[in-house]
């Protein structure tokens, strides 16, 4: 019997150490990976995670043939066209000769995405394609050369910041115009010599960019997972250190650099990389297990997979309320949602995307609170819907009423009693209705939604809640 207990204790030790030894993060000493284990606790950093809801805007001379090309349709994202065989490199180089978006109102964007609810935005400076939306001096290829001219870039950080909106920066680490960009390592000595400047031109512009744009909260990158690129760890890491120390604060996401191993958001000991998750591209978790403790955002496309404007959206088109339950979602596990617009080659936002905008609008203007600076809450998830909260107010955010009309809440010992429940809409109080304990002892509550009410949206429920002491099950006074 001892013997067994000794085997037993000396198998669940060996199980248990690798876990034991990842906390620890003793594993590997590494000298590129992550520079912080958990979650950054400046001011900066907790305005971005009280966002909830942005905007990412896909712009360029992609919007041009907008996924066609002489009459034959790209079915990928239409951004990628000049990958496409159909169409020639160079047909798709001249392309910025006729970019001249005349209905291009940066203010009118910028209200659009305040009017929907956007706290923070996202816009493309430069794509895979290399074309420059603002007037880059390390190239010709840029808006300065088109016959628009203007820096749009430029003019899209001030109205966004005018409406309150803090504005990241997209920048492709990809450059299909640069002749140094290459995706595989350099071999020979030449190869290296383009590659260098190709790493310096880059630099350079993302130097340029904090330097013309000091408003700018952060840069989301994109394309670093080229092979050459991750060869690259121990430079990339320093132009970041360079990058931060220019301007404090800078916020980057997990998809600028490796470690040396070429570990790529997640570093050789399972450390996130820089300052949140970048992987949940239109993709969302399902459980808080999913996440490792870390701050991440979801960006999604409102047609299955198109970022910059196609004229021909096929396919399922998302609509307000799945995007709505996808931005709880993400809130309910303490992420931002991010939802992409691809504005046409004139600078229109498409009817499509403003529609949408009106409409989450009407229901943020509503049901914000449940939104902004709201988080995860350990409360058992049900069919229902999601719960966020805020201090002592947990929201139900309801997106399917049980035939029944009853929202049930599951609390165990150490959780909450709601106290008081309200629509959130017109404080229209609901009634709470004990429902007894289950087989886990927790106490389980209604609350009973009137059979005259029948919503024709998700609408959400506030509840004042008290704690209950984790120790003795007995209550605590809220905390404010
Ligand atoms: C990239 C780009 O290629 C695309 O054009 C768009 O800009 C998007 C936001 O980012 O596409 C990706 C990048 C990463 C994944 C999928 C598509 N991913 O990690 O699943």
């Amino acid at each position: 019997m001892k013997k067994n207990l000794f085997v037993i204790t000396l198998l669940s030790l060996l199980i248990a150490m690798p876990v034991q030894a990842q906390n620890r993060r003793s594993s590997i000493a590494l000298k590129h990976g992550a520079h912080r284990v958990g979650k950054r606790t400046d001011a900066e950093m907790q305005r971005w995670r009280e966002h909830g809801l942005g905007q990412f805007i896909h712009w360029g001379i992609y919007a041009i043939p907008g996924g066609l090309w002489e009459g034959k349709y790209y079915p990928g994202a239409a951004e990628w066209i000049r990958s496409w065989k159909e169409m020639p490199k160079d047909a798709y180089d001249n392309l910025y000769k006729q970019f001249n978006p005349k209905n291009f109102d940066a203010k009118k964007w910028a209200k659009q995405a305040k009017d929907m609810g956007a706290n923070y935005m996202i816009f493309t400076t430069k794509h895979h394609d290399g074309f420059c939306l603002w007037p880059s001096k390390y190239t010709d290829y840029t808006i300065a050369n088109s016959p628009y001219k203007k820096d749009i870039v430029g003019q899209v950080i001030d109205a966004y910041t005018k409406e309150g909106i803090d504005v990241h920066l997209y920048f492709s680490i990809i450059d299909w115009n640069h002749k140094g960009y290459r995706s595989s390592p350099p071999v020979t000595t030449q190869d290296s010599i383009t590659y260098n400047q190709f790493k310096e031109f880059t630099r350079n512009q993302l130097i340029e960019l904090l330097t013309n744009y000091p408003s700018i909260k952060g840069l989301w990158f994109d394309g670093s997972w080229d092979k050459a690129w991750i060869n690259e760890a121990p430079w990339v890491d320093e132009l970041g250190n360079e990058l931060r120390t220019m301007h404090p604060g800078l916020i980057i996401g997990s998809r600028f650099r490796s470690d040396e191993f070429g570990k790529r958001h997640y570093d050789t000991n399972g450390d996130l990389i820089d300052d949140y998750d970048q992987t949940w591209e239109r993709d969302l978790p399902n459980s808080i297990e999913d996440l490792n403790g870390v701050d991440w955002d979801c960006v999604m496309t409102v047609p299955e997979n198109q970022w910059g404007y196609h004229s021909e959206w096929r396919g399922h088109i998302k609509s307000s309320y799945e995007l709505i339950e996808m931005m709880v979602k993400a809130v309910s596990l303490n992420g931002n949602f991010v939802i992409n617009f691809g504005p046409d080659g004139l600078g229109n936002i498409r009817p499509e995307e403003t529609k949408l905008t009106k409409e989450i609008g009407e229901w943020m203007k509503i049901n914000h609170g449940a939104i902004y600076g709201t988080s995860y809450t350990d409360i058992k998830k049900q069919d229902w819907g999601y719960f966020t909260r805020k201090g002592n107010k947990v929201y139900m955010c309801v997106f399917n009423v049980p035939l029944n009309g009853r929202l049930r809440i599951e609390s165990p010992k150490g959780g909450i009693k709601p106290l008081k429940a309200a629509f959130l809409s017109n404080q229209q109080e609901v009634e709470i209705q004990s429902a007894g304990r289950n087989k886990k002892n927790s106490s389980l509550y209604d609350v009973v939604i009137p059979e005259s009410y029948q919503p024709a949206e998700p609408f959400v429920i506030v509840l004042d809640i008290d704690e209950i002491s984790k120790e003795t099950g007995e209550y605590q006074q809220a905390k404010i």
